[in-house]
């Protein structure tokens, strides 16, 4: 999962809240200071991690609970909308008109995945039907047209560039001149990061903003940065117009906190994040979502918005192959986090048509509130390929998966068959009575495997 470093102290924080019984104020001052400390682990700048620990405080001791929702609910609530004031309020879009040709300029320090980022934007986008063209501007890193020619190649995607031209507001200008005849929607425009020295970049960057009038400027920020990412973010926000973050490098076990508290600085919304180095790894960021994700709670408006016990769906592609038996660790931990929310599999198992509920035993739904928390660090242990069962998880892996999460060995093993039996499980069902109720979304609410 993205942020996976960001994330584990803060669900840790709020395992344990989950695990108290009374909500007293000693509970609550641990829990500001639990919440400090994940978050400056997690690399959010100090006065940032400050102000959020004193408003969960302040907010815990002095607001009136709202009727019908407990103490503990509450104070999620209030972590989770701490957090997401950090990192925006809603998930925002590109500004794209199809009026006029959109000039999108891409800026940020050397390395932090400009140049990687401008194509995977520009294949998202010619995904979405938008026509694209790319500019390569940067006349200093040497190979910097060749890198984003072929990426672009890989694409589809007209690349403009002069390898041989050391005038980036030229070749910017030039481009959009190209692409502009044409007739494409969106120019992306490459700029460069390297310099003699950092004033040099700036003054680039502001002549060629202030000859081609970018509808928008992206500023991109590498993920793994810490505290380092605010100033920088700084001074391109103080010379530029910076309309967009798009933070990268958010695989593996970046913690993103001094991105994101970049971000914040700049008063711009992340719109983007890269989660690999592959073309397809961009994904658009929704903050609320992510929120839930980093907390390891799921979506939680879901745990205050009573009207939401309704259905649990997963994405038509991945209900297919999960029919077929082919079930990941993604899936299971979705099914964890639903059930969480859901209060229970038993909830969902009673709302299942007749004769479906029948055939899940009693020890399947023995998974206890222990298990499902040790499986839910487990996978998020995982690298995504384990995740997405694309590897086989053999000795060594599960040595390592159980140590990342404070497991042991056979814990892991445990939810190996786990999935095994959901598997089984599945395949008996579709092969079985309850085919045409399992196989339709429509007539199911519960999609994901029985336990
Ligand atoms: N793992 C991972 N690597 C990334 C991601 N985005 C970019 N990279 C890698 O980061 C390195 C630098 O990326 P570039 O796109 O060349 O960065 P840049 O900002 O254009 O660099 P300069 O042009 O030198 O300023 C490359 O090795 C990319 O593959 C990401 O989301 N995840
Ligand atoms: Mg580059």
């Amino acid at each position: 999962m993205a942020l996976s470093g960001f994330g584990k102290s803060l669900s840790d924080a709020v395992l344990r809240l989950m695990g108290k019984g009374v909500v007293d104020k000693e509970l609550i001052l641990e829990l500001k200071n639990d919440i400090f400390r994940a978050l400056l682990e997690a690399d959010i700048q100090l006065n940032l991690a400050n102000q959020m620990a004193q408003n969960l405080q302040r907010r815990a001791i002095d607001e009136k609970l709202p009727t019908g929702i407990s103490r503990k609910d509450a104070m999620i609530n209030i972590i989770y909308e701490e957090l997401t004031s950090i990192m925006g309020d809603r998930a925002y879009e590109l500004h794209l008109s199809k009026k006029e040709t959109n000039i999108l300029m891409m800026i940020g320090i050397q390395g932090s995945g400009k140049t990687t980022t401008a194509a995977k934007l520009a294949k998202y986008l010619t995904q979405d039907r938008w026509n694209v063209g790319l500019i390569c501007t940067d006349t200093w890193r040497p190979g910097a047209y060749e890198q984003l020619k072929q990426l672009g190649d890989k694409i589809g995607v007209d690349v403009f560039g002069d390898p041989d031209n050391d005038n980036p507001i030229k070749l910017a200008t030039e481009g959009i001149k190209h692409f502009t005849r044409e007739k494409k929607h969106v120019i992306i425009v490459d700029t460069a990061g390297r310099h003699k020295e950092e004033v040099d970049l700036i003054k680039e960057m502001k002549k060629i903003d202030k000859k081609i009038k970018p509808q928008e400027i992206i500023l991109v920020i590498d993920g793994t940065l810490g505290q380092t990412a605010t100033k920088q973010a700084r001074a391109f926000a103080d010379a530029t117009a910076v309309g967009s973050i798009i933070v990268t490098k958010l695989d593996g076990t970046a913690k993103g906190g001094g991105a994101i508290s970049a971000a914040a600085e700049t008063n711009a919304p992340i719109k983007f994040i890269g989660v690999g180095e592959e073309i397809t790894e961009l994904e658009k960021f929704d903050p609320k979502g992510f929120a839930g994700r980093i907390l390891g709670l799921g979506d939680l408006e879901g745990i205050l918005d009573q009207v939401q016990r309704a259905q649990i769906m997963p994405d038509e592609d991945r209900a297919k192959e999960m029919m077929k038996g082919n079930v990941s660790y993604s899936d299971m931990l979705e099914l964890f986090e639903s059930m969480n929310k859901f209060g229970g599999i038993r909830k969902l198992i009673e709302k299942l048509p007749g004769g479906i509920s029948h055939s899940v035993d009693d020890q399947m739904l023995a998974t206890s509130k222990d298990s499902m928390s040790s499986f839910k660090s487990i996978i998020f242990s995982m690298t995504d390929k384990e995740r997405n069962a694309e590897v086989k998880l053999g000795k060594s892996r599960i040595d390592r998966i159980a140590m990342g999460a404070g497991v042991t060995s056979d814990k892991v093993r445990e939810l190996i068959n786990q999935k095994k039996m959901s598997e089984k499980w599945i395949k008996q069902m579709v092969r079985g009575g309850g085919k045409r109720r399992v196989r339709g979304q429509a007539q199911s609410p519960f999609n994901f495997p029985g336990m």
